[in-house]
């Protein structure tokens, strides 16, 4: 009896989805990576990017992120509406299906460049079985139609709930406490992820509305990857005013390039595929680079720019470079451990093709910049032969290897990496009070003197030559820059401890740019941390307090009353002596240090530029934001 059969098959089907969005509920760090924050954003920009694939393919120009209250999220498009007609197979809805099976949504409207379910090959289904509830409205055909689920199941059939003369879909969720670890969502995360999809979708303009301080952000750049080197550059001083644009399609492959060198020595390649991020390059980040190497040595050598035994290498060209590299690709390939490199073979020789002819045409259009960029990378090929012998003579004086440690470095006892930690002190004052601080049996301290050298400004050469360089990469032994040995780290808690005055943040920051330069792997290792020493002492009476914030100040003064009580602000780490140190930010059992992570390439990006570039006040902006950016880990 067909009745009868597709009764059966609708329970049949129902119990699989169950069990569907059942596995993600006990494994959802196998469908969104984690369960701490990275993992939380994820579910906003899963649900963000349905919208995206629906601007993709050309029907959708608004898209808005409300953050409420009690942070659940709104995701509002003016897309077509995702389908409420009865899907032949599931005997349901359309867009309950989509909500309530995995990997579902490719299932419909097929075709096209699509983004969501990419990174980790989730759908907004997964958003759904993670949430404590979700609620979906779809405006289609004059009429708007509700359905309420909860914790992945639906609680409401879809049902008609009034009319309406526009399209779209609005998803709400609230992310599941029962899931996360954490359930507040970061302001600054969605604005920084929502600001790089308005340069890679231009033609919709992104909303960003927090509820929680009553902020609103647009986001909307007409000129699209072009203003994304713009926006990366802002805070250096570039060597040609436009950002240099290419674009073509091959082959079904939609590529777009944007560049624009500055007169720091950094490179920094974004590259997408569909919009998503892929860290790890890939084949259309290889392509481009092929082709700006090769088409850069032809123009030089054709125009006698280069001299006859110089070959550039393709670090050569692409020092001091920034450059966005965007692949629209119907069947992305997304690899590694991460899935954050793209595999599509074709990509690579597509990019090369469309980026070697047309900056082949633009140089011979535009010869004063394809000279400046010429005698740019030359220049780095010479510093490169100097840093070449400098690492030569490094290497066999032994100062790569741990041999010989720095003479004022106050080594522990124990031996396990895994169990030590290094303090780096600003200043001998202060690191004369640590040295009698510490647990010597697994503490070491590194005094560090004066300023240390801006690494953003220098090459390898002139920073193998400083000191105190010298004393810290020896004291941490994994050696420098591209043969650094992760395995070879003395100590697996690295703790920057500075003074909480401007000199001091003046001090970390050289340190950190220096870690994010020539040591990122231990900042990915989560080996770097900064030290709290507390701002103020505060006594009354016989009660002593340390006081680690102005906020905290405050709470305390209101619970003491203002009667009777002396503050002490502490300008130094100098003011404190050694059992005071110890006490307040050097044992582990009282005290915080912050993990220093790398959120993404993109704020990296801006730590460098910004606090190192030359220009001031983007950098006062970057430091105060920075400040709420590193995450408080180890208590
Ligand atoms: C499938 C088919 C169609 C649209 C959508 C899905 C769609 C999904 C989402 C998710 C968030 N916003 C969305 N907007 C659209 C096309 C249906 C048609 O042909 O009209």
């Amino acid at each position: 009896m067909p009745e009868e059969e597709s009764k059966q098959e609708y329970r049949a089907d129902a119990i699989q989805i169950l069990e569907g969005l059942e596995a993600v509920r006990l494994r959802p760090g196998m469908y969104i990576g984690s369960t701490g924050p990275r993992g939380l954003h994820h579910l906003v920009y899963e649900v963000v990017d349905n919208s995206v694939d629906e601007a993709l393919a050309g029907f959708c120009t608004e898209i808005e992120v409300v953050v409420r209250r009690d942070n659940s999220v709104v995701v509002r498009d003016n897309g077509r509406g995702i389908p409420v007609d009865i899907h032949p197979q599931a005997g349901r809805p359309a867009v309950e299906v989509v909500l309530t099976t995995l990997h579902a949504g490719g299932k419909f409207g097929g075709g096209g460049y699509k983004v969501s379910g990419g990174l980790h090959g989730v759908g907004v289904s997964v958003v759904n079985a993670l949430s404590e509830w979700l609620e979906v409205e779809v405006s289609r055909e004059g009429k708007v139609w509700r359905q309420r689920f909860e914790r992945g199941q639906p609680v409401t059939e879809l049902t008609l709930v009034g009319e309406s003369e526009r399209t779209g879909t609005t998803v709400s969720f609230r992310p599941d406490p029962e899931i996360f670890e954490e359930v507040v969502l970061n302001q600054e995360v969605l604005v920084q992820h929502l600001r790089e999809l308005s340069f890679l979708v231009p033609e919709v303009t992104f909303i960003l509305r927090d509820e929680r301080t009553g902020e609103e952000f647009v986001f909307h750049h007409e000129g699209g990857i072009r203003d994304f080197v713009r926006h990366l550059n802002r805070a250096r001083e570039v060597l040609h005013p436009d950002p240099i644009y290419l674009s073509g399609e091959r082959e079904n492959i939609k590529v777009e390039v944007a560049l624009q060198y500055h007169d720091g020595y950094a490179e920094n390649i974004f590259s997408y595929a569909n919009t998503i991020r892929t860290v790890d390059g890939g084949t259309h980040e290889a392509g481009f680079k092929a082709a700006l190497t090769r088409v850069v040595n032809d123009y030089g050598r054709r125009h006698g720019l280069l001299p006859e035994n110089v070959q550039l290498s393709g670090e050569d060209v692409r020092e001091g470079l920034t450059a966005v590299v965007a692949v629209k690709i119907p069947d992305p390939q997304f690899e590694g451990q991460t899935k954050t490199k793209l595999g599509n073979t074709q990509a690579r020789k597509v990019v090369e093709a469309i980026v070697g002819e047309g900056l082949a045409t633009f140089f011979e259009e535009n010869p004063s910049v394809a000279r400046t960029i010429v005698e740019k990378a030359l220049s780095a090929s010479r510093a490169r032969e100097a840093a070449r012998r400098a690492r030569e003579l490094a290497r066999r004086k032994g100062l790569l290897e741990s041999a010989s440690l720095p003479g004022k470095l106050a080594d522990c006892s124990e031996k396990d990496p895994a169990r030590t930690e290094l303090y780096i002190v600003e200043g001998d004052s202060a690191g004369g009070s640590a040295k009698q601080g510490r647990d010597r049996r697994f503490q070491a301290i590194l005094p560090l003197r004066g300023k240390v050298l801006n690494v953003e400004k220098a090459r390898l050469d002139k920073i193998l030559a400083n000191e105190e360089i010298k004393a810290l990469i020896t004291a941490i032994g994994a050696g420098i820059g591209e043969e650094l040995d992760l395995k070879k780290t003395r100590y697996h808690k690295l703790i920057i401890m500075t003074d909480a005055d401007v000199d001091g943040a003046h001090i970390r920051t050289l340190l950190l740019t220096f870690f994010f330069r020539y040591l990122r792997p231990l900042i990915e290792a989560g080996y770097v941390y900064i030290a709290q020493p507390p701002l103020y002492r505060v006594r009354k009476g016989k009660e002593t307090h340390y006081v680690y914030s102005d906020q905290e100040l405050e709470q305390l003064l209101e619970r003491l009353g203002r009667n009777g009580v002396s503050i002490q602000r502490y300008k130094g780490l100098g003011e404190m002596n050694p059992e005071q140190l110890w006490d307040t930010t050097m044992n582990p059992d009282k005290r915080v240090i912050l993990q220093v992570t790398l959120e993404d390439a993109v704020a990296a990006d801006e730590l460098f530029s910004t606090l190192m570039g030359d220009k001031v006040e983007p950098r006062r902006e970057f430091i105060s934001r920075y400040a709420r950016s590193v995450r408080n880990l180890d208590i």
